[in-house]
């Protein structure tokens, strides 16, 4: 039985770029979803946040401490404490991808005291205009194994609030500082 690959809103744009960059094998008890936001702040300033995936922090309200073994290569580990009162406190994750000409950043989580079991994400950004000025669609996609006891729904349903609010606090970041 496969995961629930559910594709989040957005225009025609933003399912083409779903298609293109989003595509993610589910395997048996595996959850799948796609977040899309539009963000009112050009894609170079949304992408000078995303790519640092030594400092999650600048824009991941969760995250307390991130540190990097070596640079920012591909396969690059980082260890990220995270704020108390989650259902963790740490997670080990290697750089997949990390594209500055496409926008396009992929995680997966390795390690770490929480339940998030071969977890693996990516996140794209597309130029668009938002009321006649450059704006950004975002796009973050995530497959995950749903662990045992728990649902689908509610396995999806858990990440999907956690990347929400990442994408939330991107947005204010970014259109803070695009004022
Ligand atoms: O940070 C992300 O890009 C996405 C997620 C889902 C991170 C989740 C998290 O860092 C917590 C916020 C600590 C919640 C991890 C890895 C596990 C959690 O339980």
């Amino acid at each position: 039985m496969n995961g629930s690959n559910k594709n989040g809103g957005g225009g025609g744009g933003a399912n083409e770029y779903i298609r293109r960059h989003h595509r993610h094998e589910l395997k048996d008890h595996q959850c799948s979803s796609t977040l899309v936001r539009h963000i009112k702040a050009p894609v170079h300033l949304v992408w000078s946040l995303v790519r640092r995936f030594d400092q999650p922090q600048k824009y991941k309200p969760f995250v307390s401490r991130c540190v990097v073994q070596g640079n920012l290569e591909i396969g690059s580990l980082r260890e990220v404490d995270v704020k108390s009162g989650l259902p963790a406190t740490t997670s080990t994750e290697r750089l997949e991808l990390l594209d500055d000409d496409e926008h396009l950043l992929s995680i997966k989580i390795i390690g770490g005291d929480h339940r998030l079991r071969n977890y693996s994400s990516i996140i794209s950004l597309h130029p668009e205009i938002i009321d006649g000025r450059p704006g950004t669609v975002v796009i973050e996609s995530f497959v995950v194994d749903v662990p045992e006891g728990n649902t689908k729904d509610e396995t999806c349903y858990f990440v999907e609030a956690l990347i929400q609010c990442n994408l939330k606090s991107l947005c204010d970041v970014s259109e803070r500082l695009a004022v």
